[in-house]
């Protein structure tokens, strides 16, 4: 018992002066805090207009915590959203197509070795995870890579902290505040006649092409305003919907008339029903990546619900409008 408390003291005095020196070499500061965790709070996704305007980054982007810190990421978008570490000698996230994408993985910390996701989440939902090791660890989210990357970085317990929530949290609307702008901003692209026969099954700043946008507009538009989401066109009209994102995609999917899909269409079912639609048959689009296009004549009068498969829940729902010719 004697000699375990003469060998106690000076192996306490030995770790205090280890973790000193080690505040001392911090890239961040010197002075050394007492080792008590902190939490941190990062946002995973916003969006506004009733889900019409999706901020697809974290929010903040990168955030500095010791070892031993937990972060919880809110969900408080109608878009899920994932939170995913990637395992020893993983290089990428499994697509957004896989299947497991959706499941939650891994525990409660996390220290580089094992892949460890939140699954999907949305709609006021959080998720949390402590980090054990220091190192700078990325993270994603499995539905918008590439756009939606963040990073945590963890330092030694103890070390000083670069930034405090506060900070992050305005930086966290401020972000919030310029994606969603650029989203609003991106309606003002719609290339084509208003009220006419070409629409827009979404829409993102930089259209179809270039770098996935950091931001989306989750509507079937026929003009340059969130409200344009019904077209009327003559019977015989041939109506044509362009994906024009260039991170998200859609279908264009019209259940029998007065119906609703059935629920066990999924969003990545194959194309079906042909190119014509007169009310009477299931006819679907299958998935529309940035930049598809697809068209659909209408052969009898009547008013037509549509659907996006991936986005109904957020609101992406029109209307197609056929008048004049044999009513139904
Ligand atoms: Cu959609």
């Amino acid at each position: 018992m004697e000699i375990l408390k003469r060998q106690a003291i000076p192996l306490v005095a030995l770790v205090i002066a280890a973790a000193a020196a080690l505040a001392g070499c911090g890239p961040t500061g010197t002075v050394f805090q007492p080792l008590r965790p902190s939490s941190w709070q990062v946002i995973a996704g916003s969006s506004s207009q009733q889900e019409a305007l999706q901020a697809l980054q974290f929010f903040p982007a990168t955030i500095t915590i010791n070892a031993g810190d937990t972060v919880t990421w809110t969900f408080p978008a109608g878009e899920p959203h994932t939170v995913t570490f990637l395992g020893n000698g993983q290089a990428t996230p499994p697509p957004p197509t896989d299947p497991n994408d959706a499941k939650p993985a891994g525990g409660s910390t996390y220290d580089g070795s094992t892949y460890t996701s939140s699954g999907f989440l949305l709609r006021g939902k959080s998720y949390s995870l402590t980090f054990t090791k220091p190192g700078t660890y990325s993270y994603y989210c499995l539905i918008h890579v590439p756009e939606m990357e963040g990073s945590v970085v963890v330092q030694p317990a103890g070390y000083t902290y670069p930034a405090t929530q506060a900070v992050y949290g305005a930086q966290a609307q401020a972000g919030i505040a310029t994606a969603l702008g650029s989203a609003t901003s991106s309606i003002a692209l719609f290339p084509y006649a208003s009220g006419g026969p070409q629409l827009a099954n979404g829409i993102s700043p930089g259209l179809a092409t270039g770098t996935p946008a950091p931001a989306t507009v989750m509507r079937f538009l026929d003009g340059p305003s969130l409200s344009a989401t019904s077209v009327t066109v003559a019977v015989g009209t041939t109506v044509t919907w362009t994906n024009l994102s260039n991170n998200a995609p859609h279908t264009v999917t019209f259940p029998p008339a007065g119906q609703t899909p059935p629920p066990t269409l999924s969003p990545f079912s194959p194309p079906s029903g042909g190119s014509s639609y007169d009310g009477t048959t299931l006819t679907n689009s299958g998935v529309m990546w940035p930049g598809a296009s697809y068209s659909l004549t209408f052969t009898k009068a009547g008013s037509y619900t549509y659907y996006c498969l991936f986005h109904d829940d957020e609101g992406m729902i029109g209307t197609v409008n056929a008048v004049g010719g044999t009513p139904v």
